[in-house]
């Protein structure tokens, strides 16, 4: 069966079957090629700098990669090898995490804790072995203390793993559209704004929503085929309602991961570091349809009413077009697959613990994680390879955290005491104000250590963090936790 899957990212339209041939629509304005591994490997280039960049139809004084605003998107296949020649032209220190994926923390693979000076080049490079998930990540900056700044300032790019769930013949068929969320806080001269103090508290967001560089950009369903919507969250501090007005659309991955059906869904809430995979057939009355960003609170909204005039930053201004989504010409019937991939099993957890958010006084921190705020030389959790956890974590706060954990996605089981219908995989799960979740975590691979922190990242960067260091104790058999 000849592959037709389209690929489009920031505005243009790709055959994958053909790389070379570019095609444009009038109103796409920002084509990109995505950089597609050959021969088993995928070689970049990455530079990070201060610029003007054209955003959302104007200039603005942004942090880019390779000039870029998101950053290029890169496309590997499981098994494949990636080296990222990496140059930080920033004036500051920055570093790399590829947010999501299932490969080593150490060395120069995902290391959190490596430093790039500016002016200075560090070279990453790391396997994908070949069982691991298709989805959708990204890489982003993570140097402590700068992380929300250099986000903010928009340095993120999307990375699509292809895996088992592309080999699905629906899948296959569909063409894909990958969408990458970001909102900024600009003044009227396209420069950055300073946090206020309550900005940095609360997690700063900005009014302006950019969707691949560009406001509320028109994607293609087509008729009689499966559109593949591939969302990311890539904000600072914004969480996304979504709702794809007077059509249906149903949800077939989160981070990630696969579910094993497809999932009708009504409002689709997306934290930072979050991404879903969604499919909307092309089955309805040709005509436009809007995927909007709706409000939604996240504990700050009592705070904000309680303040008068010029003291309430601009949180929300939240309702509006993400996208337009516009039938085009009918193609070969594609219908939704019944099934999609089976969800792994887990081993019976060996251990049980809990982790508080809270807000507090630690030294100068002021969100905390257990009562305690981060410390770069201190180890806070400590696992054994080859092992499930059962992890609850409680928010004690009045303030949404998203809880994201390093190199080993979790299942999601429980809410607030009760068990979910749909145990989803994730690697970011917010927990709102007042709240609880309940996950197993297996850790399978990898030794060493990497982080768990908020992704509402001015809240990590002022400690919500802690470090896991995952060991291969005497106990270890090199048994998977995970069994499919
Ligand atoms: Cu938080």
């Amino acid at each position: 069966m000849e592959r037709r899957q389209f690929l489009q990212y920031a505005g243009s339209s790709v055959a994958a079957i053909a790389l070379a041939q570019c095609t444009r629509s009038a109103n796409q304005q920002r084509p990109q090629l995505p950089l597609v591994s050959a021969d088993g490997s995928l070689t970049v280039g990455l530079t990070a700098t201060e610029q003007k960049v054209n955003l959302a139809g104007q200039s603005a004084q942004l942090l880019a990669y390779n000039g870029q605003v998101p950053g290029p998107l890169w496309e590997v296949q499981a098994g494949n090898t990636v080296v990222v020649n990496f140059t930080n032209g920033l004036a500051q220190p920055t570093n790399l995490h590829f947010h999501g994926l299932h490969i080593p923390p150490t060395g120069n693979a995902d290391n959190v804790f490596v430093s790039v000076p500016s002016g200075e080049q560090f070279r990453y490079e790391f396997a994908i072995t070949p069982t691991h998930p298709g989805g959708l990540f990204w890489y982003h900056p993570h140097h402590h203390g700068l992380v929300a700044e250099q986000l903010a300032g928009g340095l993120a790019g999307p990375l699509i793993v292809r895996g088992a769930v592309d080999e699905i013949p629906e899948i296959r068929a569909a063409s894909e559209t990958v969408l990458v969320l970001q909102d900024f806080d600009l003044t009227w001269r396209g420069r950055r704004r300073e946090p206020t103090p309550i900005f940095r508290r609360w997690g700063r967001q900005g009014d302006l929503i950019a969707v691949n560089g560009d406001r509320a950009p028109a994607v293609t369903i087509p008729q009689r085929g499966l559109l593949r919507l591939r969302l990311l969250n890539a904000s600072t501090s914004r969480i996304y309602r979504l709702r794809l007005e007077n059509h249906p659309w149903h949800l077939i991955g989160m981070d990630g991961s696969t579910l094993a059906a497809p999932l009708a869904l009504d409002d689709l809430i997306l934290a930072p570091g979050n991404r879903a995979d969604v499919l909307v057939a092309g089955d309805r009355d040709p005509g436009a349809y809007t995927l909007m960003s709706l409000p939604y609170d996240r504990g700050i909204s009592d705070m904000m009413a309680a303040m008068e005039g010029d003291a309430v930053p601009r949180v929300e201004a939240a309702t509006g077009a993400i996208a337009q989504l516009q039938y085009g010409d009918a193609t070969a019937e594609v219908s939704l697959p019944p099934t999609l991939l089976p969800s792994p099993v887990l081993a019976a957890p060996s251990r049980r613990r809990e982790f508080v958010l809270d807000h507090g006084i630690d030294g100068e921190q002021a969100f905390l994680i257990n009562g305690r705020g981060f410390a770069h030389d201190r180890v806070d959790t400590t696992v054994q390879l080859g092992t499930v956890e059962a992890w609850h974590i409680v928010n004690k706060a009045g303030m949404d955290h998203p809880f994201h954990l390093h190199t080993n996605a979790f299942q999601i089981v429980g809410r607030n005491g009760a068990p979910v219908p749909t145990p989803l995989w994730q690697d970011v799960v917010n927990i709102p104000a007042y709240e609880s979740v309940d996950l197993l975590v297996p850790f399978a691979d990898f030794v060493g250590k990497t982080v768990y922190h908020c992704h509402i990242l001015d809240h990590e960067d002022q400690g919500m963090m802690g470090i896991i260091e995952m060991q291969a104790g005497a106990a270890y058999r090199p048994t998977p936790p995970i069994m499919t």
